[in-house]
């Protein structure tokens, strides 16, 4: 039986003064709080951001500050649980959309926490990660995994922009959070590895005796491929929509150690209520149309929107044209934990 606990306003002054000047506190008070029964309660609050509205002030921030008084000219998407100005999305999850200008570059430096992109609009983008060159194109999936060097540069003639996912906050709360910086990296002379050695699913370059599974051997997953493995799995699922995990091509393992990457297809009409998970997310629209609630919030959402989704929330999805997503969450970090869940509506 739940027992109703103490309160700290039911002692005495004089023994609340005590424990403060000895630097303790009492946890019953406490308890329910850092405790709660059968499920967490998040701080975290579902949020919406429109791109057609952030738009213009990226345009801005391109015209006001120089990428080198930025190091990355970012826009941050913070929780509305939290108040603008938060540095993180959900709990585990940081969010920003990163705007760059022909010609310009934003410095190497090498960081604890990981970075993904998914690119939004924009041709000629690039990052350079450990001296591949990982071009961005609209959709692409493109990793900066912790402790790996990286530097963005642009040959285009058009701003590009994308979609910053980071673990940033777990980094930040174990005070783990910390970068070097460096001078911009030569760039090895050919393409990136999705378009050499990991060209096909299912195969991958010769094992040599004794050499394990390299740990980050493809860093760009381009959409077009993406887009046509749904397109084709879409046309023989009959429950629910088409979803693919992004994996490493070497092991299937999640692509970086806390954060996962998951696209879906909506058709026309198609609805889609998943079960209630333990993990928080973030949502991108690659394209397409609909409606999500998300706790009650109703989010209509267009192309290039992002809308997120804190642990355990009642989530329907609703598209009114065809539709791609692509999911940011923490559940491998979870999985490590040894508490992912989900649970039936
Ligand atoms: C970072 O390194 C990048 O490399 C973008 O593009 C956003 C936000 C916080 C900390 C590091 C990047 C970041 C970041």
């Amino acid at each position: 039986m739940s027992q109703k606990l103490g309160t700290l306003e039911e002692l005495p002054q004089d023994y609340r003064d005590a424990m403060s000047a000895a630097g303790v506190a009492p946890l019953w008070p406490m308890m329910r709080n850092v405790l709660p029964h059968g499920a967490p309660n998040p701080v975290t609050r579902p949020g919406y951001w429109n791109y057609e509205k952030l738009r213009p002030l990226l345009h801005r921030a391109g015209e006001l500050t120089p990428v080198e008084k930025a190091e990355r000219r970012v826009l941050v998407l913070s929780d509305p649980g939290r108040g603008t100005g938060a540095m993180q999305a959900t709990a585990s999850i940081y969010l920003g959309l990163q705007y760059l200008l022909p010609g310009e570059t934003a410095p190497a430096h090498v960081h604890t926490p990981s970075a993904v992109r998914i690119i939004v609009e924009g041709k000629g983008g690039y990052t350079v990660v450990d001296g591949e060159k990982l071009p961005m194109e609209e959709g692409d999936l493109v990793l900066t995994p912790g402790g790996e060097w990286h530097d963005h540069g642009h040959e285009g003639t058009e701003p590009v922009v994308w979609l910053d996912a980071l673990d940033l906050p777990l980094f930040y709360y174990l005070e783990g959070s910390y970068a070097k910086e460096g001078p911009l990296q030569a760039k090895r002379n050919r393409p990136d590895a999705s378009q050499v050695e990991y060209r096909s699913a299912g195969l991958a370059p010769a094992r040599k005796l004794k050499s394990g599974p390299r740990r980050y051997p493809m860093m760009r997953y381009p959409w077009v491929r993406t887009e046509a493995a749904l397109r084709e799995m879409a046309k023989y699922t009959d429950e629910g929509p088409a979803e693919l995990d992004f994996v490493n091509p070497e092991t299937g393992d999640d692509v970086l150690p806390t954060m996962g990457f998951t696209a879906k297809m909506l058709a026309a009409g198609q609805k889609h209520e998943p079960p209630l998970r333990s993990s928080s997310a973030a949502y991108h629209v690659i394209r397409g149309r609909g409606v999500s609630t998300i706790n009650g919030e109703r989010f209509e959402w267009g192309a290039k929107d992002t809308f997120t989704a804190p642990v355990f929330a009642r989530i329907t999805h609703e598209a009114a044209e065809e539709s791609f997503l692509i999911r940011v969450h923490d559940r491998p970090l979870q999985e490590k934990l040894g508490y992912y869940e989900e649970r039936a509506r």
